[in-house]
């Protein structure tokens, strides 16, 4: 009886310990190197040029490189049939009738531009010689400012609101004819002259000068 109590000791014994209920777990840890995804599969092939129509305007040219449309390039505001000169654009506009100086600018701006603004002697030759001799309103008043016996240049703004620096005037002018003379315009030769708001018996408009810039 003894003897079978102690097989049966035994016997569990050895079977505690080959349960070896106390083994430590492996842990994650201690796996060797570290667990990461899948790498992602390689990027699907683009698609050659063949296979990818335009998305707009012509194809590039064999071994052309693409360039990247410019963000910052405004789209032009002056019309097509502008004249352009040192990144500027200018129009001539004729008008039968009458049409005030007001009338000119505001249609100016209703265009995009405003009234020209002449700035350097370069500028104004070149309007001078776009006007070929038409008296035309120019961007200039002095309306605000002016009294009967004020008419001088410093009293002249632009119709951005700039000073006069550069000027053209013809000989005599400004004259502040009939002390209603407060509309800068330009006589035969491109040169400026002041004149009544729609004109008068010395000086009719024919035109306007419409610029943009851009
Ligand atoms: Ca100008
Ligand atoms: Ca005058």
């Amino acid at each position: 009886m003894q003897i079978h109590l102690a097989i049966a000791a035994a016997s569990l014994l050895i079977l505690v310990a080959c349960g070896d209920p106390v083994q430590p777990p492996v842990t994650p840890a201690t796996q060797p190197g570290p667990v990461t995804a899948p790498a992602a599969p390689a990027a699907a092939p683009t698609a050659t040029p063949a296979a990818a129509p335009a998305a707009a305007g012509a194809p590039a040219a064999p071994g052309a490189v693409a360039s990247p449309a410019t963000p910052t390039a405004k789209p032009a505001a002056h019309p097509a049939d502008a004249v352009e000169f040192k990144g500027h654009w200018y129009q001539v506009v004729a008008f039968n009738g009458s049409t005030s100086w007001h009338q000119a600018k505001e249609a100016c701006v209703k265009a995009g531009g405003h009234l020209a603004i002449i700035e350097t002697a370069e500028e104004q030759a070149f309007i001078a010689k776009l006007l070929g001799g038409k008296y035309a309103f120019l961007g200039a008043t002095n309306e605000k400012k002016a009294t009967a016996d004020n008419f001088g240049d410093d009293t002249w703004t632009w119709v951005d609101g700039k000073p006069f620096k550069y000027t053209s005037w013809m000989s005599g002018q400004p004259n502040n004819y009939g002390s209603s003379e407060n509309f800068l315009a330009t006589y035969d030769g491109g040169e400026w002259v002041d004149v009544a708001v729609e004109g008068d018996s010395f000086w009719m408009p024919t035109c306007y000068l419409c610029e943009w810039d851009n």
